[in-house]
């Protein structure tokens, strides 16, 4: 269910006895943000949502793909489903079921991601992870050959080009054996899959290549689910292109890729000339319906302007998303590659090596394989607290000077980022009580040297390439 301010499970926990006690601790309702874990096994993420995601006050974990997949190496071995039993290298079902109830005891709903538009990709046949035989039109029990698009269209029936909008949905998308999902049996069976993650107790479903099927396709499919099941589409956004993510919002919420796409330029030219992004934010689609991103798995291996790779400058893209109050953000955690296929550490038999996060940061130096765990970065976890304190306080008119940039939500919090090499001061007109903050970025010893308010001012001493944050509770008594 999309509760964003879930102050009726805070209320439940106690938390709130504690709140709105005069000088006491603010009022906080939990964030909906949300965390990518990308190839993590299923005991991995049950452990994650127990040690840190749950305690971090993330209130979803999106998960790669759950269904038998084809054999391999490469992590995307994944996205070329054989059957929908929930049975993968990633874990069995019996682990996801346990994961699923575990990350619910911890206070974090799983989100699965769900492939439905198409089968595998192999021109030869083969056998599944969990020892389905298939062909590339034949996955017996499942689907034959004319419950899949053949669309004619051109040469191998492969998508080459986007600006056709039936190519783009009903021919191959890399070769992979294209659904027919306007067929009745087909939305059936596909539906089938979505209910048995249901009864395992998901939240709900990423869309995998949703801009790949129809929109009415998609609504279908979905539309019978029960009533609060989170949908989130994603939809690759190519400004020319026909088919644009508006079309799904009526479905459920969308991933907006245009927003890292504006928001890393202002990294890049280390200068910020429109941070608030007020000539694109009409571009985007609606807040309430936006899936906002920094990067992903696939944008991280291809458009990113930003990855783990780039450190405290990354952080500080994620910090102004969490303080951001367009769209409900989802932060992203994998692992260091330098091999766009590489797939994740496994065992001899293939299974994904278990992993859980200790402490981590954004400065930290990750060799392939290695898990970059930004769930755990002290200003990831800074900033969730932030936003649970700031809640839906509106967002203030910004403020830059030289490199820096930073803006209130209203009367609960400042934020400023810096991505000169030079200390910056920022003053940021506010209406949080005067006195001495905390930053809670940095999370290091405070004595409350780097933000000042008095006068209706913030002064924000802002050190290069970081990012100061302060909120109502983090004033020094
Ligand atoms: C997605 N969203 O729409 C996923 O987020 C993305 O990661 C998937 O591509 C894609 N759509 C299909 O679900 C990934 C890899 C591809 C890979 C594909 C299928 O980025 O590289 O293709 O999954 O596994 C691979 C090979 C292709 C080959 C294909 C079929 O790279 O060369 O044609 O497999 O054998
Ligand atoms: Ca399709």
């Amino acid at each position: 269910m999309r509760v964003p301010f879930a102050l009726v499970a805070l209320a439940a926990t106690g938390l709130l006895a504690t709140a709105c006690t005069g000088q006491g601790e603010p009022e906080r309702a939990a964030p909906d943000v949300g965390i990518q874990l990308f190839q993590l096994p299923w005991v991995s993420i049950a452990d994650e949502c127990e040690q840190n995601i749950g305690p971090a006050g993330f209130s979803w974990v999106l998960t790669s793909p759950p269904q038998e997949h084809i054999v391999g190496d490469e992590w995307w071995v994944s996205y070329q489903p054989v059957s929908h039993q929930i049975e993968s290298r990633l874990g069995t079902r019996d682990e996801f079921a346990d994961m699923v109830q575990r990350c619910g005891d911890a206070g974090v709903d799983v989100i699965a991601d769900a492939v439905i538009n198409h089968m595998t990709g192999q021109d030869a046949p083969g056998v599944g992870w969990a020892g389905s035989s298939y062909e590339h039109y034949s996955y017996p029990g499942s689907f034959e050959f004319d419950d899949f698009h053949h669309c004619g269209l051109t040469p191998y029936d492969d998508i080459v080009d986007y600006g056709s909008r039936e190519q783009v949905q009903t021919c191959e998308l890399v070769n992979l054996a294209d659904l027919d999902t306007s067929a009745p049996a087909v939305r059936a069976r596909l539906g089938a899959y979505l209910d048995d993650l249901l009864s395992l107790g998901v939240a709900g479903f990423r869309i995998d290549a949703a801009k790949h099927m129809a929109a009415d396709d998609v609504a279908a499919i979905v539309g019978r689910l029960p009533e609060g099941t989170r949908i989130l589409n994603e939809v690759i956004r190519g400004p020319l292109e026909p088919i644009q993510p508006e079309e799904y919002t009526g479905s459920g919420e969308v991933f907006e890729f245009s927003y890292a796409r504006d928001l890393a330029p202002q990294f890049e030219s280390g200068l910020f000339s429109d941070p608030d992004l007020s000539d694109e934010r009409p571009m985007h689609v609606p807040a309430d319906r936006a899936i906002v991103f920094v990067d992903n798995h696939d944008t991280e291996r291809g458009e990113a302007g930003l990855t783990y790779r780039d450190g405290d400058l990354y952080l500080l893209a994620n910090v102004l998303m969490l303080a951001d109050d367009y769209g409900t953000p989802v932060v992203y955690s994998g692992y260091a590659f330098s091999d766009r296929d590489a797939g994740p550490p496994a065992e001899s038999d293939g299974t994904v090596t278990d992993s859980t996060c200790g402490a981590a940061s954004a400065g930290d130096l990750v060799t392939d394989g290695e898990r970059t765990c930004v769930q755990t970065w002290p200003g990831i976890v800074g900033m969730l607290d932030w936003r649970a304190v700031v809640g839906d306080a509106p967002r203030m008119p910004g403020v830059s000077a030289g490199d820096a940039y930073g803006f209130e939500r209203d009367g609960r919090g400042v934020v400023a980022v810096n991505v000169g090499d030079e200390e910056i001061v920022l003053e940021i007109p506010t209406a949080l009580p005067s006195g001495d903050y905390c930053d809670v970025v940095a999370a290091s010893a405070c004595d409350g040297a780097d933000i000042t308010v008095a006068d209706g001012v913030a002064s924000v001493t802002v050190p290069p390439r970081a990012a100061v944050a302060a909120h109502l509770g983090s004033r020094v008594p």
